[in-house]
């Protein structure tokens, strides 16, 4: 590969002249913005263990009042991109929230998509446009692009969930702002109900859902066992992986981020192509090892990490007799769209 002319070549009155102008030559940055083979990234592998958060996160319970905050979050920050951005990788946000009990997390919607996975407590409920979707540890709850949402918590003890949005991307768009909004009125409780049978949908009077996110809460009680039963019926599997899909149509639950649950049985090492789109592993439950290129996490309950696309990993479950259950977020559906999506073997 030819090797490209620097900006120290050229004389500094040409690049003063090009300043004044708006102007930038190409070559002394052409390589940067298109290496040669893979992307270097600027995300970087990192694990944010939630022993070392969850304090920290329970302080912040202390110091700042919910009015103060309107969401008490610490967001898991990659200093890859550096750590003001607040982004996990280029695609994906992360933040631990906190809610206590009593507390209200006012209504607002925004041009962002969420899902919460919830990490611990119970009592605590968002409501999606007017669903009232409770939040048990390990259930998963959309609140998509536009959508009025807002959290609330009956209970006794501290609730926490983790937040992940496609927030970078839709900032880097120009596209972010949010409405705030009033307390909304339930109008529909639980209404996963609908949908808790696979392959059969409401469709009364031959009428389909045609609304683009007809399910807003996946409880983990039901994905655990569709994991567990995959395991037990399909032991030839190549993974005892499920994805969160949109029920009327198959297809991803949300459009820029995907989400999956996965199941590694005892004693299970599951080798991972390298795929172009960064990756989130959440623990839901039991304890992984996660091991790529120079970096090993081990991830136990509700422990958190990050890897960049274009890399291989493998996971390994590090018990002998009990399954570790794995969340995953990925920009797989955003690159698929975009064309750039690729495994590499
Ligand atoms: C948001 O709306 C929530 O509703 C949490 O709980 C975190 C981070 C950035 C932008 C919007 C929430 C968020 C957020």
């Amino acid at each position: 590969m030819l090797e490209l002319g620097s900006l120290e070549d050229l004389p500094e009155e040409y690049r003063a002249a090009l300043t004044e102008q708006n102007l930038v030559p190409l070559w002394p940055s052409l390589r940067a913005v298109l290496p040669p083979g893979k992307p270097i990234p600027r995300t970087k592998p990192v694990c944010w263990p939630y022993k070392g958060l969850r304090p920290l996160l329970l302080k912040a319970g202390e110091l700042t009042p919910i009015e103060k905050a309107e969401r008490r979050v610490l967001v898991l920050a990659n200093p890859g991109h550096g750590l003001e951005k607040m982004q996990a990788s280029s695609t994906i946000y992360l933040g631990m929230q906190l809610l206590l009990p009593g507390e209200w997390a006012p209504a607002h919607r925004h041009t962002p998509n969420a899902v919460r996975m919830i990490v611990e407590g119970e009592g605590a409920y968002t409501t999606v446009n007017g669903e009232k979707c409770p939040m048990n540890r390990g259930d998963l709850i959309l609140t998509p692009t536009g959508l009025w949402h807002e959290h609330g918590h009956d209970g006794e003890k501290p609730v926490v969930w983790l937040d992940v949005l496609d927030l970078p991307v839709v900032y880097y768009m120009e596209a972010s702002y949010v409405t705030e909004g009033n307390a909304q009125t339930v109008s529909v409780e639980a209404a996963e109900h609908a949908y808790q049978l696979g392959g059969v949908v409401p469709a009364p009077v031959f009428t389909r859902n045609d609304q683009p996110f007809p399910m807003l809460r996946y409880p983990w009680a039901n994905v655990r066992k569709a994991l567990e039963t995959l395991a037990v019926n399909q032991p030839e599997i190549e993974a005892v992986q499920v994805a969160y899909v949109n029920p009327e149509t198959g297809s991803d639950c949300q459009k820029i981020l995907g989400f999956s649950a996965l199941m590694l049985r005892p004693g299970e090492h599951l080798a991972l192509p390298a795929r172009s789109s960064a990756m989130v592993f959440h623990q839901i439950e039991g304890s992984a090892d996660v091991t790529l290129e120079g970096h090993q996490f081990c991830l136990s309950d509700a422990d958190t990490c990050c890897i960049p696309g274009y890399i291989q990993v493998t996971l390994s479950n590090r018990s002998a007799d009990l399954p570790a259950f794995i969340f995953i977020a990925d920009d797989a559906p955003l690159q698929k769209k975009l064309g750039v999506y690729e495994v590499r073997n």
